[in-house]
C-alpha cells in the first residue's frame, strides 16, 4: 500500500466546462447512492474525514475531485480521485438525475487522463441491471472498468465465495475486487489494480497554464 504523503480536495464540479484542467491519472469511483464511495475514497487516502460519508444517501451532487500525492515508494507519484454522484436513489429528484447522467457519460467520454473507472456494488444487493449496463457501456468506450464488491465484512465465507463465482461470470471473467471500508480489506489489491491501469494508460501531453 503506498504511503498517501498529501490529500486534497480540488473541486466539485456540476458540469463539464467546471471541470478543473487535466493532471494526473483521474480513477472515477462509481455506484449506487449509499455503496461506500466516499468511504472507498477516504480509505483510498488515508484520511477519515476528506470525502464525506453519511447515513443519508445522494449526498454527493456533483463529480467531486481529489487530488493524492505518494510516497516515493508508489510507482506513480501523483493521482486524482473522482467521487461520482451516486444512482439509483429514489428520493433524489428526477429532474437532477437526469443531470448527472449526461454529467458522468461526458466526463467518461472526453476526460482522456482517466484511467481506471470503478463500479463498486454492495455486496448484499448484488448485481443489478444499472452495473451491468454501465459496465458494458465502458466496454464500448473502451475506457478500462474494475468491479469492487462493498462492505464484505458483513458476508460469511461461503457467500463470498458465491459472489465472486457470479460476478465473474457476469462480467465477462473480469475478477471482482472485495473491499471493506470498515476493516480496509481488499485496498491493497485495488491499489494493485490503480497501479496497473494508471500504467497501461498512455502519457497525456499536459499543457502547462
Ligand atoms: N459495514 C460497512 N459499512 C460501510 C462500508 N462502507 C461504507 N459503509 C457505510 O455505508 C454508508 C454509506 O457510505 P458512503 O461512503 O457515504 O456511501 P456513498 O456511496 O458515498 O453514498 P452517496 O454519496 O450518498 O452516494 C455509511 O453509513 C458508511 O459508514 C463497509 O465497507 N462496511
Ligand atoms: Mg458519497
Amino acid at each position: 500500500m503506498p504511503d498517501v504523503v498529501e490529500a486534497t480536495f480540488v473541486a466539485e464540479a456540476r458540469e463539464l466546462a467546471g471541470m478543473p484542467p487535466p493532471g494526473p491519472p483521474e480513477i472515477a469511483i462509481s455506484g449506487r447512492s449509499n455503496v461506500g464511495k466516499s468511504t472507498l475514497l477516504n480509505r483510498l487516502a488515508s484520511r477519515k474525514g476528506l470525502a464525506r460519508t453519511s447515513k443519508t444517501p445522494g449526498r454527493t451532487r456533483g463529480l467531486v475531485m481529489f487530488s493524492l500525492r505518494l510516497g516515493r515508494s508508489a510507482p506513480i507519484t501523483d493521482l486524482r480521485l473522482i467521487d461520482l454522484p451516486g444512482y439509483g436513489y429514489a428520493q433524489v429528484s428526477r429532474s437532477e438525475r437526469q443531470t448527472w447522467q449526461p454529467l458522468i457519460e461526458g466526463y467518461t467520454r472526453v476526460r482522456r487522463q482517466l484511467a481506471l473507472f470503478v463500479i463498486l456494488i454492495d455486496s448484499r444487493r448484488g448485481v443489478e441491471d444499472e452495473e451491468r449496463q454501465l459496465y458494458e457501456w465502458l466496454g464500448t468506450e473502451h475506457v478500462p472498468a474494475q468491479i469492487v464488491l462493498t462492505k464484505v465484512d458483513k458476508l460469511s465465507a461461503t457467500e463470498r465465495g458465491l459472489l465472486r463465482e457470479r460476478c465473474r461470470k457476469t462480467f465477462a471473467g473480469r475478477a471482482p475486487i472485495l473491499i471493506s471500508g470498515e476493516t480496509g480489506e481488499g485496498i491493497p489489491a485495488l491499489w494493485a489494480a490503480i497501479f496497473e491501469a494508471a500504467a497501461a494508460r498512455e502519457p497525456v501531453a499536459v499543457e502547462e497554464p
